[in-house]
């Protein structure tokens, strides 16, 4: 927390400073130039990163699909997860690790007594189905601000208990989706826990984002500098695989 304030007062100086260095250059003819181009950029990139917080269409109650179906994986085939659901998953861990300056270890309980955010949204699936659901849990920019996310961290990769074809299912994003404010850690749809077919007890909702980079069955959030080391390298399972873009904003 004290490190994100002052890391935002730090910018705000470095901002007057860049200000104060401006001006002075304006007063030469090349110096005005060159800061109407810089401010073109400025402009750009603002617009770009405004584009990307833009928030995913919510819909009403009304809208709710009766039915949202299970697509990938439709539970985690190990005897570990089926002695959890007989404890309602009492205890199921979300690890968050890697660069951040409070590792944590967070139950179900931790994650439920968290701030919570309601959004009903669309799901489209690039195999060409789409579904609307409630989905309800903490932002992820709330978990990432208790862990202390470190400056030289360029992503957030998802880890998932389940096995798909032999291989772990994993995701990543990068920091604008996932301090995104609907990018939630759900655990709930449709006002009741998840069902197992949408990924119990915790999974991602990334409503920026196709349905493949919805982590189901989430273990761990690990903060990391590059994608490189992780699975091969495309940063997901289906990148890995299939080709499927990385970027999959929506
Ligand atoms: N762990 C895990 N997460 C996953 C998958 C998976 O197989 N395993 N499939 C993805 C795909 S392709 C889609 S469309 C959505 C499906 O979510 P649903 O089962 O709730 O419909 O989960 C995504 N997240
Ligand atoms: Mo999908």
């Amino acid at each position: 927390m004290n490190g994100s304030i002052g890391r935002r007062g730090v910018l705000s100086g470095m901002g007057l400073l860049f200000l104060g260095a401006c001006s002075k250059v304006a007063d030469t003819k090349i110096g005005g130039s060159m800061l109407d181009s810089a401010e073109k950029w400025h402009r750009k990139i603002h617009r770009s990163l405004s584009d990307r917080m833009a928030l995913a269409r919510e819909y009403t109650k009304a809208d709710i699909s009766p039915n949202f179906r299970g697509n990938g994986s439709r539970t985690v085939d190990t005897p570990e997860y089926a002695a959890a659901i007989e404890t309602g998953f009492a205890d199921w861990r979300l690890e968050v690790r890697g660069l951040v300056d409070h590792p944590m270890s967070l139950s179900l309980d931790n994650i439920r007594r968290l701030p919570q955010r309601t959004q009903i949204t669309r799901h489209d699936c690039v195999e060409g189905w789409s579904a609307i659901g409630e989905w309800t849990g903490p932002q992820l920019s709330t978990i990432l601000e208790a862990a202390g996310v470190q400056d030289s961290a360029k992503f957030v990769v998802f880890r998932c208990a389940d096995t798909l074809a032999g291989s772990r299912y994993y995701e990543s994003v990068d920091m604008v989706d996932a301090y995104h404010p609907q990018t939630i850690v759900a655990h709930a749809l449709n006002g009741e826990p998840l069902p197992v077919k949408n990924g119990a007890p915790l999974r991602m909702r990334i409503e920026r984002q196709l349905g493949y980079k919805h982590a189901k069955y989430l273990t761990a959030i690990e903060l990391v500098d590059s994608l490189e080391d992780i699975g091969d390298g495309e940063g997901g399972y289906w990148e890995d695989r299939s080709g499927y873009q990385w970027y999959a904003g929506i």
